[in-house]
């Protein structure tokens, strides 16, 4: 049998489009063992990893997640260049897992970078945001979830009234802000052939699940069967 690499698979959207919680469901999916020995793709994903940028464990994650948590001010491009080593720290872990055959499904990635950073009102040049993240592992898709504004600042107050504990929102959680990152995530997914694209509005947790394991089930084979490519060049 010839020994396939695993698949990465990114994830990306505005913050509260549901992503984690998509993550966690296609990790459980793909590791779910079938019936009859198969891979729960047909044989080509066994096993898979959930794996989640910014990496808040490392020492320049816990840096971030101050950042991130208004614990903390950093120059613009300090931090952007700290997100970027947070996901070049990873990378030989990374590769190590996907030739081991293991497939990863990544909350976040370089896109996030460039689109967060992006978003600013004080612009950091694109051709700039770009370079940090170059070269970095090229992921067989990216599953972008689209949220309407209106959705997102409705899924925003349910989450600051439900609970029992208060919820603080982070640096970039705000609506005007989250509709700008969307609009450079626009930019960034024009021309590339990996990227998908999944309306999330009025859809049950279930339907978008099923959606995104269709479009993994139909892309698993050739994203396997090619060397991992990188990211920008
Ligand atoms: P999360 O843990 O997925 O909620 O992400 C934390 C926040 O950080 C979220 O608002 C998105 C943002 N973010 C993720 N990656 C980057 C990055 O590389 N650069 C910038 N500026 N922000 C990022
Ligand atoms: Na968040
Ligand atoms: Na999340």
């Amino acid at each position: 049998m010839i020994k396939r690499r695993g698949m990465l698979i990114v994830l990306e959207g505005c913050d509260g489009c549901g992503k984690s919680t998509q993550a966690r469901k296609l990790v459980d999916a793909l590791n779910t063992t079938p019936r009859e020995g198969e891979g729960s793709l047909g044989g080509h994903v066994t096993h898979a990893e959930l794996w989640k940028f910014p990496n808040r464990d490392t020492a320049i994650g816990r840096l971030i997640d101050e950042y991130l948590q208004n614990k903390c001010e950093m120059e613009d491009h300090a931090i952007h260049l700290l997100f970027a080593a947070n996901r070049w720290e990873m990378v030989p872990c990374l590769l190590e897992t996907l030739e081991k055959g293991i497939s990863v499904i990544m909350d976040r990635y370089a896109f996030s970078g460039l689109a967060f950073s992006a978003a600013k009102k004080k612009k950091l040049g694109f051709q700039w945001c770009k370079i940090a993240d170059q070269g970095l592992p090229r992921p067989d898709l990216v599953l972008y979830l689209s949220l309407s504004s209106l959705e997102m600042e409705a899924r925003w107050n349910k989450k600051e009234r439900d609970g029992t504990m208060v919820y603080i929102r982070e640096r970039y959680e705000k609506v005007a802000f989250q509709n700008q990152v969307q609009a450079e995530y626009g930019k960034l997914m024009m021309g590339e052939d990996n990227w998908h694209v999944i309306e999330v509005n009025n859809k049950s947790i279930e339907v978008i699940h099923r959606n995104l394991l269709n479009i993994i089930k139909d892309n698993v084979k050739i994203s396997t069967e090619k060397v991992i490519g990188k990211l920008w060049l």
